[in-house]
């Protein structure tokens, strides 16, 4: 029985949906305006992994006080990046505990001076349990590795004649039952084959527990009134896009609000006051998927402009938020975006590259975005956890449709089941809307990958877990990730859109790409018999060695991978005729993964190399991908040449 406010959570939902209380505490992107200024805190950090017995060295001689140089030997460590592959220490790549990061940012005089100013602190993602400190005060504490947290660090960075602030964050990248993703810390005991105090962490996941400050860390000001957070959904009322929004402001009470939205040409098309209300603009440019429309992805623009009277007189505050008119719905065999039929045809990602591991880096963002449009992918999970910001605005702009998933992967064990984790499961989620919520390309939530959501507990988790998600957003769809095997699914029926990951010819019946079109014609059948819901291909490939060949195909060859793709797609081509909404291959690259006999040098399922050169299957999946957006584009006339036109990567 849940308890406690994640009952009354989900009881609650809807109404504090409506009422514009269930998100309170924004987590708007730092943008720069007339009001707000940014200092990114990338590039060079103080590093040092705590390697003690009980990795509580840096507590017990409080290594915040100082700078960390001065309890310690130190490491130069980059920031955006994980830890593990940028240094040539095995032990540093393995480890498991708190790892140290520090560094001095100077500050502008008048973000000390001005006590008008109120200065931030934001950190993109630490992986996985971050504590932070500034000048040795502790000022933020949070768990889950994908999400970002601020704190307001005005008063202590305003004390003083500083110039200069002082910041440690310490996290630890250690896995629990009850962490998001699970995990397990598994001590060897017998001192005839481990040392003392030896232990291991496991995982029931596919990918490298990569670990550290993953995204940018960043100060950022407002004025000490501020708009917190902004809220929008968007519907269509025959030509008319209808955008809702609802404003929430912090540090004051007395204050004027007005919004301004505006087109692409800078041309204001609607206008309101007051912290909610509805635009309305006639003709509306819709948001419109990639390869769907002949101008996909346009974005207005939504200005807010905050009045405030404080003791000191009166202050502004601006935003600009960018948004998309569009609607999105599921029926028994479609998932509509702007009333029509669209169907996924793309890839599920990984953050992971050579060195960074999963650190933020634009030239790789821009390749993969390059890569997917070439590719005429229109859609990608988020497996297994949140991306950073900056991908989804991307997606935004490209209009590559998202299926936001939580970092719910590898829960296996029954105590991931427990209230403790489900407590946590739920904050998640809401953490990942009210970071999400206002991205156009954001069409569904996807609350786990590959739960054991065949055990008992799994159907009250998922029930509630699925229903506190549609409380928060009842405007996006809801799903998890499950297995072909896994029918006897006790979350499923609680989901929207069913998606389902099967690997034939791959993890068994090796070798025989003749059973794929019997064994997946049967799993689609029996999911749509059971569930009547759409069913999405969400995971199919087959690890391939980039440059081995033969013929006929074996296991590892990129001619078995082609060969397994074109099983697939000759049994998808018959359902998506009826109930089959999607498909994502599995992987768009090659990604580091834990080692094991499995694997060689991390997952090879990926279309492309891990350095992001392609594999044979990524032709064809090029050529049958552009096939279909040349059948899906809508309106159906001249729009499917025009979009081939357009399109920067001739075929
Ligand atoms: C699927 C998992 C994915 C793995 C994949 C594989 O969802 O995370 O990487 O199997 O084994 O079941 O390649």
């Amino acid at each position: 029985m849940l308890r406690g406010p994640a009952a009354v959570w989900a009881a609650l939902g809807p109404l504090l949906w409506a009422c514009g209380l269930a998100l309170r505490g924004g987590m708007l992107y730092p943008r720069e305006s007339p009001s707000r200024e940014r200092k990114e805190l990338n590039g060079l950090w103080s590093f040092r992994a705590d390697f003690s017995e009980n990795r509580r060295q840096g507590f017990e001689q409080q290594w915040y006080r100082t700078p960390l140089r001065e309890s310690g030997p130190t490491l130069d460590m980059p920031v955006p990046s994980s830890f593990n592959d940028v240094g040539q220490d095995r032990q540093l790549r393995s480890f498991v505990g708190w790892v140290w990061y520090e560094r001095e940012a100077t500050l502008p005089q008048r973000w000390t001076q001005d006590l008008g100013t109120r200065v931030v602190l934001r950190i993109g993602s630490a992986h996985y349990y971050a504590i932070v400190w500034v000048n040795g005060v502790h000022v933020a504490e949070h768990e889950g590795g994908h999400l970002p947290f601020e704190a307001d660090i005005s008063k202590l960075v305003q004390s003083g004649p500083l110039a200069s602030c002082r910041i440690t964050i310490a996290i630890n990248n250690t896995l629990t039952p009850h962490t998001l993703p699970p995990g397990t810390i598994l001590y060897q005991t017998d001192t005839s084959k481990y040392p003392k105090g030896y232990f291991v962490q496991n995982i029931n996941f596919d990918f490298f527990n990569y670990a550290g400050l993953h995204r940018p860390v960043l100060l950022y000001t407002t004025p000490t009134t501020y708009i917190d957070d902004i809220t929008v959904s968007t519907s269509v009322d025959q030509d008319t896009g209808l955008v809702d929004y609802q404003i929430f402001v912090e540090g004051g009470e007395h204050f004027q609000l007005e919004v301004r939205l505006l087109d692409e040409e800078g041309k204001v098309v609607a206008q309101g006051t007051g912290g909610r209300g509805q635009l309305q603009v006639p003709n509306a440019h819709l948001w419109w998927p990639y390869l769907m429309h002949e101008h996909p992805a346009y974005l207005y623009s939504l200005e807010v402009r905050l009045t405030a009277q404080t003791a000191a007189g009166s202050v502004s505050d601006f935003y600009t938020l960018p948004v998309g008119i569009r609607t999105v719905a599921v029926t028994e065999h479609q998932f509509l975006i702007n009333g029509k039929p669209f169907y996924f045809h793309g890839v599920n990602k990984h953050e992971d590259a050579d060195i960074r591991g999963k650190g933020f880096d634009w030239p790789l963002l821009v390749k993969d975005f390059n890569l997917l449009r070439w590719l005429g992918a229109n859609a990608f999970r988020t497996s297994h956890y949140p991306y950073a910001e900056e991908v989804m605005q991307l997606c935004d702009r490209y209009g590559i449709v998202v299926i936001d998933e939580s970092p719910g992967v590898g829960i296996v064990l029954v105590e991931s089941y427990s209230n403790v984790s489900l407590q946590h499961h739920l904050e998640v989620m809401e953490e990942l809307v009210r970071r999400d919520k206002n991205h156009p390309a954001v069409v569904m939530w996807s609350v786990a990958n590959e739960p054991t959501s065949f055990l008992k507990p799994a159907g009250y988790y998922f029930k509630t877990l699925i229903a506190h998600t549609k409380a928060l957003d009842p405007s996006r769809p809801v799903t998890f990730v499950t297995n072909s095997n896994y029918e006897a699914d006790l979350g499923a029926p609680y989901v929207d859109v069913i998606c389902v990951n099967s690997y034939y010819s791959w993890y068994h019946d090796y070798g025989h790409m003749e059973v794929i079109q019997l064994q997946l014609a049967t799993q689609f059948e029996n999911w749509y018999r059971t569930y009547q819901k759409p069913i999405i291909q969400s995971e199919y490939g087959a690890d391939t060695i980039a440059g081995f060949h033969q013929d006929p195909p074996l296991m590892f060859s990129e001619e078995y991978q082609k060969g397994l793709l074109e099983q697939y797609h000759l049994v998808l081509d018959q359902k998506r005729k009826e109930y089959v909404v999607g498909e994502l291959i599995w992987n768009f690259a090659d990604f580091m993964t834990n080692q094991s006999p499995q694997r060689v040098m991390g997952n090879k399922k990926g279309i492309f190399t891990r350095q992001r050169q392609p594999k044979g299957a990524a032709f064809l999946l090029r050529e049958r991908y552009w096939k279909l957006a040349n059948e899906t584009t809508y309106p159906w006339s001249a729009v499917k040449s025009q979009c081939l036109e357009n399109n920067p990567f001739t075929l």
